[in-house]
């Protein structure tokens, strides 16, 4: 760094001695600016958390290093936003390899860092056990050495998740009535019974951070999240895939000409089902299970939350309340003005989307967030459903016109 010194051996000030001043001070402000802005590294960059974590970050004026793995093909989708920022970069590192993960962890010397990445698919877990342990256990494990050897103050939060509960549940007032979904409810002291590839190896990096928070004192916390979605939610979870679905059958019905131009369309719908069999039916498998299900962009403001605690810890985020996935598809085919009656023609159950174990019920209680971080959500469940639809629907007309401009 150049230093200057504004001696002018008692000689008068120059325009040109002013300018170079100016530069000078300029330059050293943004230096120091720099210097106390705070870095975040991200990783699971590229997914739904990943990409909103990201923009909340930058917008609190973060430096945020976002790790992805290699791909042959870029999938930079969600990240179109913020990719330009300065602020932001981009680096390739396959989390289960130690040695890529403790040289990002070294060079960046980040304050804090958030492991998102993970093989989040619960049905996927039971086909490649190996490949989720390796990921969601091995990748966790290697952040937390990482941040043992080369930063031992950074802050740390790992993505745990309502599925290490699995079949257990509390219940409120002792009554233990199963037909009464709101009797029962999950918080930080129920205890984990894991269902799936997925949970086990999510379970056993909770228990890692534990161990490293008290056995070598690093700020590591655990976000215990329930089901959150958004209109960047992956397509093979339920919810986006019935949005996806309902935008896709939206579409087609109005290329029938069954649609009117308003968002509620109306349509002889004797004449749809006749022609029903043309455009193929969603295809689902447990409808019966519950889900608490919030919007991602409320979640990831609780991952930002913990980690400017003082103290390390664990706590639920959820909304509290649970609903079906039947109810899911009851709202959700409302918006496009399909009675609730109705709806059994449009979809089928098909086996092959059942698991080989389920998790049946879950409804979180984050009365421990939303008192010590003070989280609150402000995305409703009625919300969340309408946002994905319209998107889903803004997307498929955006997929119309251009075919229509390029045919
Ligand atoms: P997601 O959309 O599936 O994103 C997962 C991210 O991890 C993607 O960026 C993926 O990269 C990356 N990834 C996967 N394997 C990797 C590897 N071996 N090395 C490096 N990166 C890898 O998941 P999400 O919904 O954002 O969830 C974020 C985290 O929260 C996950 O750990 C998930 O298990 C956990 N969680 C999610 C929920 C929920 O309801 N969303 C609830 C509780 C916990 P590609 O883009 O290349 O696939
Ligand atoms: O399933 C049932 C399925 O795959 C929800 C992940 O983000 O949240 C997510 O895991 C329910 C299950 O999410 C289909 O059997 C019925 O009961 O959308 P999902 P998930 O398994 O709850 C937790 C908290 C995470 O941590 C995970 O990373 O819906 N279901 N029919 C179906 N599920 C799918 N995917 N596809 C169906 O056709």
């Amino acid at each position: 760094m150049t230093i200057f010194k504004f001696d002018y051996d008692g000689r008068e000030e120059t325009d040109e001695d002013r300018k170079a001043r100016r530069k000078y001070l300029c330059k050293s402000k943004a230096e120091s600016s720099e210097k106390n802005r705070k870095r975040a590294i991200v990783t699971g960059i590229t997914g739904q958390d990943g990409s909103y974590l990201a923009e909340l970050l930058l917008d609190k004026g973060y430096d945020v290093v976002g790790l992805k793995r290699r791909t042959s093909t870029e999938n930079h989708e969600r990240i179109e936003g913020i990719i330009e920022n300065p602020r932001f970069s981009l680096e390739e590192v396959e989390i289960a390899d130690t040695g890529s993960v403790y040289s990002a962890v070294e060079r960046h010397q980040p304050d804090e860092v958030y492991n998102l990445a993970a093989q989040s698919h619960v049905k996927t877990s039971f086909d490649q056990p190996h490949y989720t342990i390796e990921t969601n256990t091995v990748g966790v494990v290697n952040f937390l050495e990482a941040i043992r050897r080369f930063k031992p103050d950074a802050k740390f939060y790992q993505a745990s998740t309502s599925e290490m509960f699995g079949k257990n549940y509390d219940t409120k007032f002792c009554t233990d009535d199963k037909k009464n979904p709101q009797e029962k409810f999950q918080d930080e002291n129920t205890a984990f019974e894991p269902q799936s590839p997925y949970a086990a190896a999510k379970l056993a990096s909770h228990h890692m951070v534990r161990i490293y928070r008290d056995g070598y004192g690093l700020h590591a916390s655990c976000g215990i999240l329930f089901n959150h979605e958004s209109e960047r939610r992956g397509e093979k979870f339920v919810t986006r895939k019935i949005t996806k679905w309902i935008a896709g059958f939206k579409s087609w019905a109005e290329a029938q000409g069954l649609d009117t131009e308003s968002r509620h369309f109306e349509f002889d719908k004797d004449y749809i089902h006749s022609r029903r069999s043309s455009y193929p039916k969603l295809r689902l498998g447990n409808i019966e299970a519950f889900r608490d299900w919030g919007h991602a962009e409320d979640y990831v403001n609780a991952m930002w939350l913990m980690l400017q605690q003082e103290k390390p810890d664990d706590y639920v985020i959820a909304t509290g309340e649970t609903y079906s996935v039947h109810d899911f598809m009851v709202h959700a085919f409302e918006y496009i003005d399909i009675p609730k009656e109705e709806i059994t023609n449009f979809f089928m159950i098909d086996p092959e989307f059942y698991r080989p174990a389920e998790v049946e019920f879950l409804k979180g209680e984050p009365t421990k967030a939303e008192t010590i971080l003070g989280w609150e959500r402000n995305v409703s469940f009625e919300q969340l459903v309408h946002r994905m639809l319209e998107s889903d629907i803004n997307a498929e007309k955006e997929k119309v016109q251009k075919e229509l401009y390029t045919s």
